[in-house]
């Protein structure tokens, strides 16, 4: 569900404008229907949310910020109105991608706070360009008033879902609802981008008013809730008082997060985690080879990382463990060790999903090493269409088969290749038709094997 959009339009709204969301996640017709809204509305200014610029994906790219175009095309021909856009998307890459769309402003972070002082700024004829967290270019140039500062989070994080978009629309593909319980990423992982988008400090939103989010998400019909922080075990005291928080409120939710530190994985917080409802966790291990670790700018250790899976045994919540393969200081060995982690050490029920490559952004020390280690050689400002970064003692076309072949042998572990399966999306609609309830990759094992019984090679 889109979360920030969602928020943005509760904000502009609590600031007095009239405001429309148009949710095009399953429109058949996006420019018709934005031609048709524009008509019926007239607005003044037209916000555009842009989550992804690609899908990460090395050996399937999509491009996908190359829908932006005809967006903003069929905007221009219909209206003057300014258009100003935020999203995951402009947060790494703004020069780029205002370059790229012709949009007149983009909004750099905390979109709730920003665009009410932005449509202020239109309605007083003040100049947009004063408004901190405001970028634009000029003359070709990129301009950006870095002046916005935001110290804490308030309530607002939550947004009224029903109040925008097409709830059960979403519900009926077993979509989970978006909750921060913090902004900020202190870590330094040489790929991430997390703290160009949040900042590098932690704005932690109080347990109590998590707990209220999630009381009010719940009456209003949204039980499957996901906690999308950067990190969400990390301040790790705050994600257990969270937990325990909730488990006392005996709220009935039905939480997941994607978004483990492995080491801040221990068993108190994963039995703070099921008795609070948590029904699926993922952690973001990476690799458990040392040298990988280093090399990706993790600060944990492999011994952390069996750990963390040690806890995880000990429980009965679901797990998915996410690996990234092919990073700096990867071999074949490192790879190896990886795959025999796996094997040893995640639960037979659990699932390891293995992504290959790593997208390269402007700004993060991965692209540094792509430029000195001269295997990248494009602009930052040409990089909106994906470039991968592979270690230079391994080739991607071994690691490919490698990454195929191990997932072959093994029910519970996914490719790149499996999440781009063109009948995922009929998956989960069938899912929710059969009463499942998220996660459905809990379920992995069994549809592999239904999968594999109609041949399709998974
Ligand atoms: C949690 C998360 C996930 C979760 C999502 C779970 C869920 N139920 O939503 C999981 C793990 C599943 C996931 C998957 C993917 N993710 Co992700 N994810 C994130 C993360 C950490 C937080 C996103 C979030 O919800 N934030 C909270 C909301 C409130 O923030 P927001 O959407 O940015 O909105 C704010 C502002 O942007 C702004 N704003 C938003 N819209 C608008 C509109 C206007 C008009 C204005 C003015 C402002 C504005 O105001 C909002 C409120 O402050 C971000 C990184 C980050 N720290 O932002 C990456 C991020 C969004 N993901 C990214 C990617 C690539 C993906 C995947 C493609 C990865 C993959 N290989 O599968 C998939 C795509 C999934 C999909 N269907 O879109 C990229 C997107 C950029 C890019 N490279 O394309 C990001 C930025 C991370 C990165 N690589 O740098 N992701």
């Amino acid at each position: 569900m889109p979360v920030g959009a969602c928020i943005v339009a509760d904000a502009a709204e609590r600031a007095g404008h009239e405001v429309q969301l148009l949710d095009l996640m399953f429109s058949r017709h996006p420019l018709r229907d934005i031609h048709r809204i524009i008509t019926t509305m007239n607005p003044d200014v037209i916000g555009l949310s842009v989550r992804n610029i690609d899908n990460n994906d090395f050996q399937q790219p999509q491009n996908i910020y190359e829908n932006i175009q005809p967006l903003v095309k069929t905007i221009r021909e219909a209206t003057d109105a300014k258009i100003v856009c935020g999203g995951g998307a402009f947060g790494v890459m703004p020069e780029a991608l205002l370059k790229y769309s012709g949009a007149d402003y983009a909004v750099l972070g905390d979109g709730e706070i920003i665009f009410p002082k932005l449509l202020e700024s239109f309605s007083n004829s003040n100049k947009p360009e004063k408004t901190p967290g405001i970028a634009w270019i000029d003359n070709d140039v990129f301009r950006f008033n870095e002046g916005h500062s935001c110290n804490e989070l308030t309530d607002t994080s939550f947004p009224n879902y029903n109040r925008w978009i097409n709830v059960r629309a979403y519900q009926r593909r077993m979509c989970t609802a978006a909750l921060q319980t913090k902004r900020g990423c202190p870590f330094s992982c040489v790929y991430c981008t997390y703290h160009m988008a949040e900042g590098k400090g932690y704005r932690l939103l109080p347990p109590t008013m998590v707990v209220e989010s999630v009381r009010k998400m719940i009456q209003s019909g949204i039980r499957n809730i996901e906690f999308v922080d950067s990190v969400f075990n990390s301040p790790y005291d705050h994600a257990l008082t969270i937990c325990e928080h909730l488990a006392r409120s005996q709220i009935k939710g039905r939480f997941e997060t994607f978004e483990l530190n492995p080491a801040f994985v221990d068993t108190i917080l994963i039995k703070a985690m099921e008795d609070a409802g948590f029904v699926g966790i993922g952690i973001t291990a990476e690799s458990v080879s040392t040298r990988v670790l280093k090399g990706l700018g993790k600060e944990y250790t492999k011994d952390e990382v069996v750990d963390a899976a040690d806890a995880v045994s000990q429980s009965r919540l679901p797990c998915m463990w996410l690996f990234l393969m092919g990073g700096p200081g990867e071999t074949k060995d490192t790879v190896r060790e990886t795959f025999y982690f796996i094997q040893e050490h995640v639960r037979p029920s659990d699932i390891a999903f293995i992504n290959i490559g790593i997208r390269v952004y402007p700004g993060t020390e991965v692209e540094k090493t792509a430029r000195e280690q001269k295997m990248l050689s494009v602009s930052s400002r040409e990089m909106l269409k994906p470039v991968f970064y592979f270690s230079p003692d391994i080739d991607p076309d071994w690691l490919v088969t490698e990454v195929e072949s191990f997932a072959l042998r093994h029910i519970n572990v996914m490719g790149p290749h499996s999440i781009n399966m063109p009948f995922i999306p009929a998956l989960y609609r069938i899912g929710h038709l059969l009463g499942l309830q998220p996660p459905l990759w809990k379920h992995t094992r069994a549809l592999k094997r239904a999968l594999r019984l109609v041949g399709v090679r998974t």
